[in-house]
Parts: C-alpha cells; structure tokens; sequence
C-alpha cells in the first residue's frame, strides 16, 4: 500500500520537499497552501519530470485539509518568514497563529500521522504545533539537529579536506546562536576530534571557528540569498526524518523532541538523539556529556525556556 506524504507549506522547502519524496518514490505527495495556486502549480510541475525521471508517485497540490486526510507522515513548512524591523517576538506571534491553523486541520484529518515541524522558530513552534494538536509527542517532532550537524560536518570535512562520510559529529539543543556542537562526540575517522588538536593536525581556532559558523548556518544562507533562507539542506533532512519513520530503519538521529526528564529536561522540545522507527519517536537517546558539553547545553535548554515563556504569553494555551 503506497504510503502517503502531506506537505503543509509549499514554499521553498515545501517545493523541495516534494520534489526529494518524489525521486525517491518515498510515498505519495500532496502538497498544502494556504497559496494554492503555488502548491498546485508545484505539484503538477514536479509530476511532469515523472517521465524523465522515471519515478511512479501521485502527487496533488490543494488549499483544502480534506485531501491531506490520512497521511502518514505530515511535513510543515507553514510560516512567514521574518522580515525587516520584524522583531523575534513578532514572528513568533505570527508563527504560532499559523500553527495553530495547522494544528487544527491535521488533528483530525491525520490523528495518526507522524508530524515533522520545520517552521521557525522551531523548538517553540514545534511544542505548540503538540500542545494545539493534542498529537501523541511521540509522533510530533522537530528538524533542526540533522540540519546544524550536516553543517557542522560539511564545515570540518572541508577545513581537514577529507570525505564528510568519515566524520561522525551531534549538534544538539536549542536551534538557534546556542546550538552545541558535541565535541566529546565528533570523530574523524574514528579519531576523536580533540585528539587531532593535541596531534597539531587541527587548529583549535579553526574548529572554534567551524563551531560559530554552524551557529551562524542559516543567517549565512540568508546573506546571500537576500531572499528567503536556505531550503535544500533542510528539506533533505526532514525527508531523512520521514523514512527513518516510514521503512521502520531505526536511524539515530538529532532532533527536537519532548523531554520527560532526559538531560535533566521535563516537558520541554529540545534537539537531541533520538530513534525514528514505525512507532515514531521510539527512544530519546541520553548521552554522556563533558563538563563543556554539559554546560553549553544548560545554557541552551535556557534560551529554548526562554522562547517558551515568550509564546506562553503570546497565548496562556501554552502554559
Ligand atoms: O532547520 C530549520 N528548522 C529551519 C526552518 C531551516 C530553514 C528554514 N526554516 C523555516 O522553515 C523558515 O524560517 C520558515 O519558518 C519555514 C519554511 O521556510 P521556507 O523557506 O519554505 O518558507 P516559504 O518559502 O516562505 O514557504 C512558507 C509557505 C508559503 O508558501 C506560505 O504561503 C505558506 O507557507 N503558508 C501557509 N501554509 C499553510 N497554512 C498557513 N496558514 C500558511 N501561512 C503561510
């Protein structure tokens, strides 16, 4: 039974979204817009590079909740991006009607869908996009830590000039100026990282560098572009998210997900390990941390705490 894929938000990353799904004949796609001409226009576009590509998918594009009803997976890219003399707390508040929209015409249509936020801020938007669903928190998580990773990843392969496949690394927390980079946790070849430092074979500056300019990923992207921000990277990791999930793999993977009291968290979305199979979040991985490690993370569940507090404000649902 062809399983089936529903993108709210086909924009930029809702686009490539699709287009990824479809050359990997994941699932079928129907892509949602509150623009519907811009999902239509995309879905019908991608399906005509069906008999260049060779790839044998449904793909629809609609404004309607109805066409999205029992999805397997749902991927939400609804949002505004900020803008100039936006302030953060304004986009948040504009984020988290349009999440609560969303929230609305999933929860009934797709109750057993498992949900991927990508909408920004993300740690926020992604426990409001659970607490107005009321969706298991098992099945509703956030992409942020695949996306800071690869970047942490592709930033080191680069600066040692070898194949990022032999880099093994975890960029957790918030996703935001606070994200960490677990350096007790990247290796290079099977050699821890700090280990090339004392070796000489790595400068401390350099990696230090590597560490802000994954901080910095996404506004770099923005700089360049001057319009919109970046969108293939992470739709590449959300589709990553939704097959973990869809052929069961099991994958260990960074991302936002609740917190029951791992790391010393409760009730609270933060990017972390976890394991994506059939049954959605199966398993928040907890891992040892050193003393820098764990100190960088407190100051990230604090600045994730202290957008909550911002949204709960917003809407007292939230608190
Ligand atoms: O790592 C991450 N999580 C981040 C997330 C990485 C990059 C981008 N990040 C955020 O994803 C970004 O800041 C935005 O909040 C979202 C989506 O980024 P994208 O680049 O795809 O934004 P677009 O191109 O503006 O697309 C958003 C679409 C657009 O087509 C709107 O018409 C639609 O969202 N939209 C809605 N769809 C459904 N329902 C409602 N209410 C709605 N409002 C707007």
């Amino acid at each position: 039974m062809k399983k089936k894929i529903s993108l709210i938000g086909a924009g930029q990353i809702g686009g490539t979204l699709a287009h990824l799904i479809a050359l990997k004949e994941l699932a079928d796609v129907v892509l949602f817009d509150v623009a519907e001409g811009i999902a239509k226009g995309k879905a019908l576009d991608i399906a005509q590079s069906s008999s260049v590509e060779g790839f044998n998918i449904n793909i629809s594009g609609t404004n309607n909740y109805e066409d999205t009803k029992d999805s397997d997976v749902i991927i939400i890219t609804a949002g505004v991006p900020r803008k100039a003399g936006m302030t953060r707390d304004d986009l948040l508040g504009i984020n988290l009607k349009i999440i609560k929209q969303v929230a609305d015409g999933i929860k009934n249509t797709s109750p057993n869908a498992f949900v991927i936020c990508i909408t920004n801020p993300l740690d926020v938007i992604v426990m409001a996009l659970q607490k107005y669903s009321g969706l298991p928190k098992n099945m509703v998580v956030g992409m942020a830590g695949i996306l800071d990773t690869s970047r942490f990843k592709y930033f080191l392969s680069q600066e040692l000039n070898i194949s990022v496949k032999k880099i093994e690394s975890l960029v957790l927390g918030g996703h935001g100026d606070t994200m960490v980079s677990m350096l007790n946790h990247t290796k290079v070849d099977g050699k821890l990282v700090l280990d090339l430092i004392k070796e000489g074979k790595l400068k401390k500056e350099s990696l230090d560098r590597i560490v802000q300019r994954t901080k910095s990923g996404g506004a770099e992207i923005v700089k360049l572009l001057e319009k919109g921000s970046a969108f293939y990277a992470p739709a590449a990791s959300g589709v990553e998210m939704a097959e973990s999930y869809l052929k069961d793999l099991k994958k260990q993977l960074p991302c936002a997900a609740h917190l029951k009291g791992e790391y010393g968290v409760n009730n609270l979305y933060l990017g972390v390990p976890v394991i994506i199979g059939k049954n959605g979040i199966e398993k928040i991985v907890t891992i040892d941390l050193n003393d820098i490690e764990k100190k960088n993370l407190e100051h990230s569940i604090s600045a994730v705490k202290e957008l909550f507090d911002a949204a709960k404000k917003i809407d007292s649902f939230l608190g």
